[in-house]
């Protein structure tokens, strides 16, 4: 009983040292692309490497999702169109500079 409570002591003091890291959460993060584009592999590489799984919209088929698109980014009609949290980022020209200005990172850590 008592090895048995050291060994879950243990694994708990264990697991509540990484929590803080580990458990950090991350922003929402929605990418509008294409499948031929490259600026599109740029962007989604990007995040890839900062640790982001974003909400891909695939749309090389036009259709409502593409309607949306370009609703939500004011009339743009490249992609991809990238949203964190909501918030309209611009296209993969704007995610590479806002990650060159140091400013990504605070974006994608919610
Ligand atoms: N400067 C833009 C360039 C984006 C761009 O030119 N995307 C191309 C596809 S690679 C595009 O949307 N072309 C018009 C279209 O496919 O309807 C960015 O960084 O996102």
């Amino acid at each position: 009983m008592c090895l048995h409570l050291r060994a879950w002591w243990r694994w708990a003091a264990i697991d509540f040292a990484r929590a803080p890291s580990d458990m950090r959460s991350m922003a929402r993060v929605e990418i509008y692309t294409k499948d031929y584009c490259p600026y599109c592999r740029r962007a989604l590489a990007l995040l890839a490497a900062k640790g982001v799984d974003p909400m891909n919209y695939e749309i090389s088929m036009g259709g409502p999702r593409r309607a949306e698109m370009i609703e939500r980014a004011h009339g743009g009609t490249t992609v991809p169109q990238i949203f964190i949290d909501g918030v309209h980022v611009g296209g993969c020209d704007d995610l590479m500079a806002l990650d060159a200005a140091g400013r990504l990172d605070g974006l994608l850590a919610a």
